[in-house]
């Protein structure tokens, strides 16, 4: 046990340790519960507030649920692999292999210091050979099934750096970390098909219990457009081009087209006199980040090619240009331009002096402002003239397709998903090239294909891997010939698509899981994480779910049913916490000072659970407070039972009391299953009050006041856990409060008896008077207008109306 919590935090979390009082039990899954939270980075800054936050609350729900008969399955472990360790390695000569096990073993004291119910005995660390076999065994089911495959692709590439740049990493065209410009490189890069299973991932989402706007933007991310594929011929040429279009209905308003100045076909109708003007547009264009390229404010940029092509529909000739807003990666990399009905188009033949055409009309006759991008009615459009967009779309579309010109077609906003990396620390690729062979996938009974210790991983622009020999050379599997290895590695992200599968069966040698265990623990029931994974991993994961299932492994269609998102802690001045601004909140001193389970509470009592907000000293001391005022409550209570000699009926302040009990039983059930901890966490502090005015009383029910302390152990125990189970202990139990039932809730104790009700008399309040809770509306009129006081303010008068709000009081109008 590490340096961390109160004496009592490491009494209980080295019992409950030996106990083993967590281990799930794979007996018995009729009432199993997966609950599961992002595992997180081995960072040299360690736990923060951030990951407390994620595991300190789900932590409570997942104890609730024990306590509710759930067989509750938390495991954790580390997403071991990536950049950071390769960075901090380079800067610091530490080896990303020895600084990350090192991390760990920090992270894990400090994980085991929060006292959560971890399955610990289900750890996977995903740089351990023992679980990268299996990431790397998933790699070749998938090149087996045709859904990895490697092609040719630009990307962004520093000169200075001599690296690859993720998109991110490219701020204004140039390189983030020496401001030298980026071009692109054409590289051979391993791609996964995610693509293929595009329809199937948006068509799923509205069943998951997952956030809106995640939902939201996984379907923006892949982002499905239904519209045309239309053939242009070019002039004097055999050439020809598809462009896809969301507006076909507009096809007779196309005024000129437009090529990405990466499409193959440039070169080829570029015109002579156009060459040199092209070139240099081409290089200024690949300097270009995505993002940039698709700004709508961004000045349009582009030139002309000297060539013309022919619009299918009318056989105008209309000018073929390049320009950088029109992407190589969407659709077909060009499109058919119309100014009068697309803003982009718009703002490019304004600047450029292209000719702009009305096709489309709001109204029949009525001629809106240009451009105008709305459905609407065909205009100087031949044939086609009166019709409206929808139908427009269909006729034109048949009319080419008749003449083997156009189709309608379904595009993605998704791409395939790129994941190789030339760098060091991830899982290798399991690939063998062999010059006569060719790719050769590694034999499943030779993995794992080890990453090697001894590499210079200093970046110089290749693989790491390259550079050992020793790694690099291997005999090809099929000829027995030499051959050499595929040196780049996995994207991290690949080892995190499949983590949720390994869990429950992560001690298996002989494959990556049993589908039988799997299938009947997964999906996993409650999933929390970071909002930040929404369109990444998140969506590899579904896809990894939906490839496994495919090929025969998985019965189940989606790994995460139901998902929850943690807000975020910010520093106190309501920043995101970061180092460099001195912000940080560290989760270690605190505990030191206040135990672990008032840091836990004050996450769960000063925010909303999926909000969050900026961190408060005196929010955490209040919580302090609040648990000590509980102590001196539960304390003055024991003695009072000890002490013994109380009465035996049940009164007033009995009924009081249990009102309060069964409150707050009821509320903490129902809003901790909501995870909304800090309304459960209110209704907590309502019942000590309530307790602890019962403490007052002259004569006490200690029978009642033992089952009552017992009942407000049990609903505190997953909030505070180690203060709990001290609790528990002292107040006379030798079994762990874990071990018991969660209470519940008696209806009839939450109606009360007698209610107060205020009499007014012309709106002003004269008195007050206890009726009984279920009195009809006719016996509240008859006693308040029996009450003495009443009576005497009502003699002489006529009483015209008598209002009647029941529990609450009574109008009566005189004149
Ligand atoms: C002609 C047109 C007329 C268009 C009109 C729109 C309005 P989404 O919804 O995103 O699929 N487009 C097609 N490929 C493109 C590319 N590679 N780079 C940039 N833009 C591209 O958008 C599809 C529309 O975006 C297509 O429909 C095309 O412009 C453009 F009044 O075609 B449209
Ligand atoms: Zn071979």
């Amino acid at each position: 046990m590490g340096n961390y919590g109160t004496a009592v935090d490491k009494k209980w979390q080295e019992k409950w340790e030996k106990e083993e009082l967590y281990k799930f039990n794979p007996e018995n899954l009729d009432k199993k519960l997966y609950t599961l939270e992002m595992f997180s980075y081995p960072s040299g800054s360690q736990l923060h507030a951030g990951h407390w936050f994620n595991y300190g609350p789900v932590d409570t729900w997942a104890r609730l649920k024990r306590m509710q008969g759930y067989n509750v399955f938390q495991p954790m472990g580390f997403d071991a692999f990536g950049l950071p360790a390769e960075n901090f390695a380079i800067k610091t000569g530490i080896h990303p292999q020895d600084s990350t096990y090192k991390n760990i073993k920090t992270m894990e004291e400090q994980l085991k210091a929060m006292g959560a119910m971890f399955n610990w005995e289900s750890e996977v660390v995903t740089c351990d050979p023992e679980y990268y076999k299996w990431t790397q065994w998933l790699f070749l089911q998938l090149y087996k099934k045709g859904l990895a495959y490697r092609k040719n692709a630009p990307v962004n590439w520093c000169p200075s750096c001599n690296t690859v740049l993720a998109n991110e990493q490219v701020v204004d065209g140039a390189c983030e970390r020496c401001n030298t410009e980026v071009t692109k490189k054409e590289l051979t890069q391993w791609f996964l098909k995610i693509t293929d299973y595009a329809d199937e991932l948006l068509d799923k989402l509205d069943d998951l219990d997952w956030p809106e706007k995640t939902v939201a933007m996984q379907k923006h991310w892949i982002g499905r457009s239904t519209g045309a594929e239309v053939t242009f011929k070019v002039k004097n040429s055999d050439l020809s081009f598809d462009v896809f279009t969301t507006r076909v209905d507009t096809l007779n308003g196309v005024t000129y087209v437009v090529l990405a100045p990466e499409n193959k076909l440039v070169d080829k109708l570029t015109a002579d006199e156009n060459k040199a003007a092209v070139e240099e547009y081409k290089e200024l264009a690949a300097k270009q980040s995505e993002i940039e390229r698709q700004s709508i404010t961004k000045e349009k940029t582009g030139v002309f090619t000297g060539s013309y092509a022919i619009n299918p529909i009318n056989g105008r000739e209309v000018p073929i240009w390049i320009s950088d807003y029109v992407l190589a990666t969407y659709g077909t990399g060009a499109v058919m331009a119309v100014p009068a009905h697309d803003e982009r188009d718009f703002a490019f033949a304004t600047k450029f002096n292209l000719p702009i055409e009305r096709v489309i009309a709001a109204k029949k006759g009525e001629e809106t402002e240009l451009p105008y991008c709305e459905h609407g009615v065909l205009v100087n459009s031949g044939e086609f003239d009166g019709l409206e967009t929808a139908e427009a779309k269909e006729k034109i579309v048949e009319k080419l397709a008749s003449q083997n010109l156009g189709s309608m077609k379904v595009n993605f906003r998704l791409r395939d998903w790129l994941v190789s990396r030339q760098r060091y620390w991830g899982a290798p690729i399991p690939m063998i090239y062999c010059d006569k062979c060719g790719t050769v996938p590694v034999p499943e009974d030779q993995l794992p294909v080890k990453l090697p210790y001894d590499v210079e991983f200093a970046p110089d622009g290749k693989s790491p891997l390259a550079k050992s020999e020793e790694f690099k050379k291997c005999t090809c599997p099929q000829c027995g010939g030499e051959a050499t290895r595929e040196c780049d590695t996995l994207d991290t992200f690949v080892c995190s698509s499949w983590y949720y599968l390994r869990y429950p069966d992560s001690k298996n040698s002989e494959k990556a899981f049993d589908p039988e265990i799997i299938n009947k623990m997964l999906p996993v029931d409650k999933y929390v994480g970071g909002p930040e994974h929404a369109c990444m991993h998140l969506l590899y994961a579904r896809f990894i779910t939906k490839a496994l299932r495919d090929m025969g492994y998985l019965t189940f269609d989606e790994p995460f049913t139901s998902l929850t998102h943690q807000g975020l802690i910010l520093g106190p001045d309501g920043l995101k916490m970061s180092k460099s601004k001195g912000n940080t909140i560290s989760p270690d001193d605190y505990i030191k000072q206040h135990g672990s389970d008032v840091f836990r509470m004050y996450l769960m009592f000063g925010f909303a659970y999926t909000e969050g907000g900026a961190w408060s000293d005196d929010g955490i001391k209040s919580v302090a407070r609040f648990v000590d005022r509980i102590e001196r409550t539960l304390d003055s209570a024991n003695e009072a039972i000890k002490a013994g000699n109380g009465k035996s009926t049940i009164d007033k302040a009995e009924k009081e009391l249990n009102f309060w009990r069964h409150t707050a039983i009821k509320g903490v059930s129902e809003d901790g299953d909501k995870m909304q901890f800090n309304t459960a966490i209110a209704r907590m502090m309502e019942f000590v009050n309530a307790l602890s005015k019962y403490m007052q009383e002259e004569t006490k029910n200690l029978d009642f006041l033992k089952e009552v302390i017992l009942d407000f152990i049990r609903l505190l125990a997953p909030f505070a856990p180690h203060f709990s189970e001290e609790q528990w202990n002292l107040a006379g139990n030798a079994t762990s409060v874990f071990n018991e039932a969660w209470p519940t809730f008696d209806p009839k104790a939450l109606v009360k008896d007698e209610v107060e009700i205020a009499i007014q008399i012309n709106g002003k309040i004269k008195n007050r008077i206890n009726v009984a809770s279920d009195l009809d509306e006719e016996g509240i009129k008859a006693a308040a207008l029996n009450d003495d006081v009443i009576k005497q303010n009502t003699e002489g008068k006529t009483v015209v109306k008598v209002i009647v709000i029941k529990g609450r009081l009574v109008n009566i109008v005189v004149k």
